[in-house]
């Protein structure tokens, strides 16, 4: 799938506001794929693929993760978190993807132990995009500019603390993902 396609595909699939985001995050991709010597072009096109499943129906994307065995305890955690390996999944079925976009697009919410530089440059932009707004997303946007590790560490540190004050269950691959991010001293 070339991004044009991808493109096409998205802005058709999203409403505005989301698709404003997705470039967003493009834009972004790109930048930190540059400064990180990651593969641009798969950069991009993850990053234009992202949210694909981001509006689909809640009980088909828990048909989807029963249907692909993809983990069940996803269907104990909040909606939100089933778009990402929902839509990797879905994507990779309909397209002829390489396995690296695909798996960025299945980790950009949760992150993942040991993901790829792709994953973490995807994971690190969907938080920093120019349109995001939120308390400490400049902060963020600066650790992005010194180390691609660090700012995967500056992301789960704000989005789990933001889960902890919204009360809200935790899933576990994000901490396990914190966990591994965070060296051992
Ligand atoms: O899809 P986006 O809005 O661009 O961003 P995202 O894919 O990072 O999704 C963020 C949403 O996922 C947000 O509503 C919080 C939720 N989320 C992320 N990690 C967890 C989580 N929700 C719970 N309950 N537990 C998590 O670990
Ligand atoms: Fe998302
Ligand atoms: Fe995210
Ligand atoms: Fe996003």
């Amino acid at each position: 799938m070339t991004y044009e396609q991808a493109r096409t595909l998205i802005e058709q699939t999203l409403p505005e506001k989301r698709f404003i985001h997705t470039l967003g995050v493009v834009e972004t991709a790109e930048h930190l794929a540059k400064t990180y010597g990651v593969n641009v072009e798969q950069a991009r096109l993850a990053a234009m693929l992202h949210d694909y499943a981001k509006y689909m129906d809640r009980d088909e994307m828990r048909q989807v993760v029963r249907a692909e065995q993809l983990d069940l305890a996803l269907l104990e955690f909040d909606d939100e978190l089933l778009h990402a390996p929902v839509g990797a999944v879905l994507l990779d079925r309909a397209y002829d993807l390489d396995a690296a976009v695909v798996s960025a697009i299945k980790n950009h919410t949760t992150g993942s132990p040991g993901m790829s530089r792709l994953d973490q440059v995807i994971f690190v932009s969907d938080a920093i995009e120019p349109n995001r707004r939120y308390p400490g997303v400049e902060a963020l946007r600066d650790v992005a500019e010194q180390s691609l590790e660090l700012a995967v560490v500056a992301t789960l540190r704000q989005s789990i603390q933001h889960l902890l004050n919204k009360s809200v269950r935790i899933f576990p691959l994000t901490i396990a993902t914190y966990n591994d991010f965070v060296k051992t001293p």
